[in-house]
């Protein structure tokens, strides 16, 4: 359990400022989602409303500026990475939320750097928001994501396999460059499905 607190309308002030308006829209749809996955799953529903607001916190930061702060925290780049530099938004998330957000808690912390590729073994966090990043309500309509909805609030390991099953097939479909750490989410969940 988390008995810290946190100072939600200046972490959302302060987020308003950071994002453009449908990006801060969609921040206060996966925060809430995530609040309620918190609840059916018996997460704490603090830091699942926390690391809902924070996830996309770098998401508008220049691609620039999220290599700049790769390199000064010595974080690794992946060939991946400097292709598609949207993709750091998720681990320079964690650093903004650290240092701008002053988030010490290592699970937030992780279910910000983990929430677009996913990771093998994720926290119950981290698939929740890994899970409402995907399904807020308001997400464009794309196939398969009204069932995903049901989904997410009855079988969470199931929803998170579906994602990662669609990820890929959109990445497919785009020929973008797939994150080894995407196939490898997606590898171990849907081996775990066969257990
Ligand atoms: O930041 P959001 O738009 O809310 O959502 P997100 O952080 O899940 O990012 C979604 C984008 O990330 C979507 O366009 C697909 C892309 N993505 C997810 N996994 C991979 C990926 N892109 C590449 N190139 N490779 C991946 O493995
Ligand atoms: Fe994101
Ligand atoms: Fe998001």
């Amino acid at each position: 359990m988390n008995n810290l607190t946190y100072d939600y309308p200046l972490i959302r002030k302060k987020l308003e400022k950071a994002l453009d308006p449908e990006r801060y829209e969609h921040t206060l749809g996966v925060a809430v989602t995530s609040r309620m996955l918190a609840r059916i799953y018996g997460a704490d529903e603090a830091s699942a409303y926390t690391a809902g607001l924070l996830h996309d916190c770098a998401k508008n930061l220049p691609h620039k500026e999220k290599l700049k702060m790769c390199e000064k925290e010595k974080l690794e780049v992946s060939e991946v990475e400097k292709a598609n530099p949207g993709l750091l938004h998720a681990k320079v998330g964690a650093i903004v939320a650290r240092d701008v957000y002053g988030i010490s808690d290592p699970d937030i912390l992780n279910a910000i750097r983990s929430h677009t590729t996913g990771r093998p073994e994720m926290s119950l966090l981290e698939k929740i928001i890994f899970t409402a990043d995907y399904i807020e309500p308001g997400r464009e309509e794309r196939p398969g994501l009204t069932e995903l909805r049901k989904e997410a609030f009855t079988d969470l390991d199931e929803c998170v396999f579906h994602i990662l099953d669609a990820t890929l097939r959109y990445l497919g479909n785009t020929a973008k460059a797939i994150d080894p750490a995407t196939r490898e989410t997606f590898i171990y969940y849907s081996d775990r499905r066969l257990k």
